[in-house]
């Protein structure tokens, strides 16, 4: 029987004596490659966690002291020894364990997140809130250097060190990358402490620096130097949590499990907060993704002895690598187009950008917030921001985008990735609500493309368009239709129809075109003439079209890959509403007002009814419920 056999629970682990944790580590390494190589996933970064989390669970005793995991996307380690290890294999498959933390999966999943820089918060909550029940129990944050560069972050950490006596522990795993290489002043910051050699340098800067102060230079640099430790502490990240009230401890070797455990077992008794800052490497262990670990972030399957990929390539590029190919012609023309990115420069399809303009090109880090509100300042002084934002990430910055973009008219290009199911990362990953969150702002224009032809047109309407403007377009692969060369400059909310029919009329916006005319289709081999139309824009919503429909059509169906909620079947009622079109009965048909599961996302399309069987199926029913009720002017949802 392997050591991981034995491991139900935490308790198992605690029972280990310590020389054989190395083995458990190197056991639940192979388990997470064996399974992540049939399911991708986010390999690489719970790979460099395999020790932290065996350290964790080896010191506190969840689920009593709460452990939250930022992202929870390296916490596959933390699953498999909290009795997730025999469903391990369903990871991010539907109906199996999710690719993140979730408080419905586990009593050891404190908190659910998928979304970045939430734990120090969130702990801290539950820190006061053991404090008000007079419980006697730790909370541990673990949180990456990457998220620790969104503001979330800091605001936990000031409330955390304003108010005394209370326990929360910061475990800053510290691995020098984000998606990509981390950003900004920070990451420098953090990681000058890693090489003494690095260290000596600075320490001669600095020395030179403060010598050439008048008067007081010579006494300070005396006290930096005291002692090193005093010293290293000024140099060091130590400074920054200090500033914080935080007691700061390391960097510690965070593959050392002997060491974790010993440091754990020491911090655990500070009635304060705590940040231990942990040095790790993304991908430990598994050498393909040590080498590559941007790629290894979040994987498709691959081979596990080679490292390479297994999914084949098909023929049509992604939404994603349009979008990339087309900025860049775009850019070409017009040095006013500069790019933005919160920390996702390869999942955006920026990389091309970034090389080509290194100028133009900003990744901010995760933040969201402050990307939109850095663009608006760049549109104001007469660029072309186009911030490249996935769409469930984009929610982060609601205020920012009304409050610093559209109440000022600024032009800011939002071009929102993965609008609609993205497959296995789940409900907090899905682009359910843009269509719905950017349509209700004022000023703003928002429009979604049928197929890669139009998503360049669109890229081009918007850059050239004055003022705020959103595309969105959904994860994966294009349609495969040929791209003309050029462009063509789209009228603002004007859609099109793409199939003429007499029976029903099918109101779609982007991804859902398509299977639209393929519902029409099938439709018409039941005797039902449909009439498809691609509406491209949610905002300003084509009433030409509307009211055309409403002359012509007793029965719509409105199609999107959004909540109904608040949506483009929204907007195409108040649409009806306001032109006084009140003898059709409509049926809105899109994601449910409900969290969808993980799955792939052909998988959840057909169940959820937006693939072109499951949109002539929901038309027919409506049909056959119009006719036998035929009350005309009404809502179906
Ligand atoms: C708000 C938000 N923006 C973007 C992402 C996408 N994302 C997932 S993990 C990650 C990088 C996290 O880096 P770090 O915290 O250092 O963890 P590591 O993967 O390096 O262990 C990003 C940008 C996200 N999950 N949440």
């Amino acid at each position: 029987m392997s050591l991981l056999e034995s491991i139900q629970s935490p308790a198992d682990v605690k029972r280990l004596p310590r020389s054989r944790l190395p083995e458990l580590a190197a056991e639940v390494r192979k388990l997470i490659v064996e399974v992540v190589s049939h399911n991708g996933g986010h390999l690489a970064s719970s790979l460099g966690a395999v020790e932290l989390a065996i350290a964790i669970h080896y010191v506190f005793d969840a689920p009593q002291d709460k452990v939250i995991w930022d992202v929870g996307h390296q916490a596959y380690a933390h699953k498999i020894l909290t009795g997730r290890r025999e469903a391990f294999p369903t990871l991010r498959r539907h109906g199996g364990l999710s690719g993140f933390t979730r408080r419905g999966e586990s009593p050891y999943d404190s908190f659910t997140t998928g979304h970045s820089s939430t734990s120090i918060s969130a702990g801290f909550g539950m820190a006061c809130a053991k404090a008000l029940k007079k419980e006697d129990a730790k909370v541990v944050a673990v949180i990456g250097d990457g998220s620790l560069t969104a503001g979330i972050a800091y605001e936990g950490l000031n409330q955390a060190g304003g108010i005394p006596k209370r326990d929360l522990i910061v475990i800053l795993n510290d691995n020098e990358m984000s998606i990509s290489r981390n950003v900004g002043a920070l990451s420098s910051f953090l990681s000058r402490t890693f090489s003494a050699k690095k260290l000596q340098e600075l320490r001669r800067e600095l020395g030179f620096f403060f010598k050439k102060l008048p008067r007081i230079g010579e006494d300070i640099y005396q006290l930096a130097k005291r002692t090193e430790e005093s010293f290293k502490s000024f140099v060091t990240p130590g400074m920054l949590f200090e500033a914080f009230n935080f007691e700061y401890f390391g960097p510690i070797n965070g593959h050392n499990i002997d060491h974790l455990i010993d440091i754990l077992n020491n911090i655990k008794y500070i009635r304060e907060p705590v940040l231990l800052h942990v040095s790790t490497t993304k991908g430990k262990g598994y050498a393909p993704a040590e080498k590559n670990p941007v790629y290894f972030h979040g994987c498709g399957a691959f081979d596990a002895d080679t490292g390479t990929c297994r999914e084949r390539k098909p023929a049509a590029p992604t939404y994603t690598e349009v979008f990339g190919r087309t900025l860049l012609e775009l850019a070409a023309k017009d040095s006013r187009i500069v790019a933005v990115t919160a920390a996702m420069p390869e999942g955006t399809g920026l990389s091309a950008f970034a090389q080509a303009y290194p100028e133009r090109f900003f990744d901010v880090g995760i933040a969201e917030q402050h990307a939109v509100t850095f663009a608006a300042g760049l549109a104001a002084e007469g660029f072309r921001p186009v911030v490249a934002i996935y769409s469930t990430f984009l929610q982060r910055a609601f205020d920012q985008v009304m409050h610093d973009v559209t109440l000022q008219d600024l032009h800011v290009v939002f071009v929102l990735d993965r609008g609609g199911v993205v497959g296995a990362d789940g409900p907090t990953h899905h682009g359910a609500l843009d269509l719905s969150y950017l349509r209700c702002i004022q000023h703003m224009v928002v429009m979604a493309p049928k197929d890669e032809q139009e998503l360049r047109d669109m890229l081009f309407t918007a850059v050239a368009y004055e003022g705020p403007v959103a595309l969105r377009y959904a994860r994966g692969n294009a349609l495969g239709v040929p791209v003309r060369p050029g462009f063509q400059r789209l009228e603002i909310g004007k859609g099109e129809v793409v199939r003429k029919g007499t029976d029903v009329a099918l109101l779609a916006i982007g991804s859902m075109v398509h299977p639209a005319l393929k519902a029409a289709e099938l439709l018409s081999h039941d005797g039902i003439d449909a009439e498809v139309l691609n509406m491209r824009f949610v905002k300003p919503i084509d009433e030409d079209l509307l009211r055309s429909v409403g002359s012509r059509f007793k029965n719509v169906v409105t199609i999107e890959e959004n909540v109904t909620d608040g949506g483009f079947g929204s907007a195409v009622l108040e649409g009806f509403a306001r032109l006084g079109i009140t003898n059709v009965a409509v049926r809105l048909h899109g994601l449910p007002n409900e969290f969808v599961e993980q799955g792939t996302p052909a998988e959840l399309l057909r169940l959820l009814k937006l693939d072109g069987p499951g949109i002539a199926e929901i038309t027919k029913a409506f049909l056959s419920e119009t006719h036998s009720q035929p009350s005309l002017g009404t809502v179906h949802q």
